[in-house]
């Protein structure tokens, strides 16, 4: 089974995050929506958690969020990762590279994590290079939907970027636009906001309650 969450904002013990790791079993696979928080602040709490969240030992992907500290991630190695390339972070952990779309379970997924940060993290130094997409990787996610003839199963975004949000994020917009007009799928799926609710049936936002893909 696949399941979903979004905001983990380095809390190990995120609600949704402690039921998964109590229930899962070989088959189940965790998807993050971004903001995990691996050594996104210098702290000794931050670095109790990263070591804490790497050592589980279930299978856990994610995409980013803003505050995560993307130079940190994208250290990882590059792998095969069910269709696409992930940076492998353990064994059982990876990062879902933005634009790469991966089949799991026979269902595609389309992935770009990341999102554009307030002012007020930046002023506070919390805050990385590297959280709005580039124009080569917005360049990659076009491409990679029309070889896979714009349609998928889920698309998986850290925000959904619609014009209504404070802090839009050109790039974002502009790509979440083409994948509304341009691309079929089933649901979007996306996080940011921590809470749970649903800007219309097929667009929801994610948080720390565990839903799995069949309660979508
Ligand atoms: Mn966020």
């Amino acid at each position: 089974m696949i399941y979903f969450l979004s905001d983990v904002h380095e809390d190990i013990n995120f609600s949704g995050l402690k039921k998964y790791v109590e229930i899962a079993t070989d088959k189940d696979l965790l998807i993050i929506l971004g903001d995990v928080g691996l050594n996104f602040t210098n702290t000794e709490e931050n670095k109790l958690f990263s070591e804490n969240f790497l050592s589980i030992n279930k299978k856990i992907a994610f995409i980013e969020g803003n505050h995560e500290n993307f130079g940190y991630i994208n250290s990882f190695p590059v792998v095969k990762w069910n269709g696409g390339l992930a940076h492998k972070l353990t064994d059982n952990i990876v990062h879902l590279i933005r634009g790469n779309i991966y089949t799991i379970d026979g269902l595609k997924f389309f992935t770009f994590g990341g999102c554009k940060s307030s002012q007020k993290w930046k002023d506070a130094g919390l805050w990385f290079l590297g959280e709005e997409a580039t124009e080569e990787e917005i360049s990659f996610a076009v491409q990679n939907l029309k070889n896979n003839e714009n349609s998928v199963d889920y698309i998986l975004t850290h925000k959904y970027e619609n014009g209504a949000y404070e802090n839009q994020s050109l790039p974002l917009l502009n790509l979440c636009d083409y994948l509304d007009k341009k691309v079929k799928f089933n649901k979007w799926l996306s996080g940011h906001w921590h809470r749970e609710f649903n800007y219309d049936e097929k667009h929801i936002c994610i948080y720390d309650r565990l839903i799995s893909i069949e309660e979508l």
